[in-house]
């Protein structure tokens, strides 16, 4: 697809060549994980591409995005400027490459905190963001048995993993990810 090609082709002089691959595996396991529990392989595809594409961004190229589109940010995405980026690629996604599907545009914007509500598309790219071929630490290899047979298990694990790191280096925890958990803990009972 036309599209696709175009954004593969800004995305190599977008970021460095360890995230272009990094976001080719995502692309890859959000492909599979996408035909494995029912949803779009081009959406998966497109959000995949896009989710990372502001990572490269100085904090400064990050601030001037929210002024320049009146981003709501809350204080703690101000403080932890890697709470940003996803936020920036949906703006990027729309304006640049004008995507217009919300769908698409929600799985870039929350794919670092996740959220309460997470269609099916945003879970895959959440988790696909932590299981990607090129992933490798402790646990990584039970997150990807279980991405295979329940998704939301498998995205519980990772919002779990992530607030045992976030509390492990002393950073703020953004609500998101709390609130995503409570809700996927509640669900299971
Ligand atoms: O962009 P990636 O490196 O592929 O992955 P990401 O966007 O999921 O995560 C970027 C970083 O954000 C990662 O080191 C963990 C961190 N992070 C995720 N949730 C929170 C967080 N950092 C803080 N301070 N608070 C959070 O709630
Ligand atoms: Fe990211
Ligand atoms: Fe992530
Ligand atoms: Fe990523």
């Amino acid at each position: 697809d036309e599209l696709i090609a175009i954004i593969q082709e800004r995305l190599k002089g977008a970021v460095n060549p360890k995230r272009y691959i990094h976001t080719m595996g995502v692309v890859k396991a959000s492909v599979y994980l996408a035909d494995k529990y029912g949803v779009n392989q081009y959406d998966a595809t497109i959000a995949a591409l896009l989710h990372d594409f502001a990572k490269g961004y100085t904090r400064q190229q990050l601030m001037d995005c929210v002024a320049k589109h009146q981003l709501s940010v809350d204080s703690i995405m101000l403080e932890t400027h890697e709470l940003l980026h996803g936020k920036v690629a949906a703006i990027i996604a729309k304006q640049e490459f004008g995507i217009d599907d919300e769908n698409i545009l929600n799985a870039i914007e929350n794919h670092t905190t996740g959220r309460e509500k997470m269609s099916t598309l945003e879970k895959i790219i959440y988790l696909s963001d932590f299981i990607e071929e090129g992933r490798n630490y402790p646990g990584v290899e039970e997150l990807r048995k279980i991405a295979d047979i329940d998704l939301d298990k498998a995205v519980l694990q990772a919002l779990d993993n992530t607030i045992v790191y976030v509390v492990s280096i002393n950073k703020p925890l953004h609500p998101n990810t709390l609130h995503a958990r409570n809700e996927m803990l509640l669900k299971k009972q």
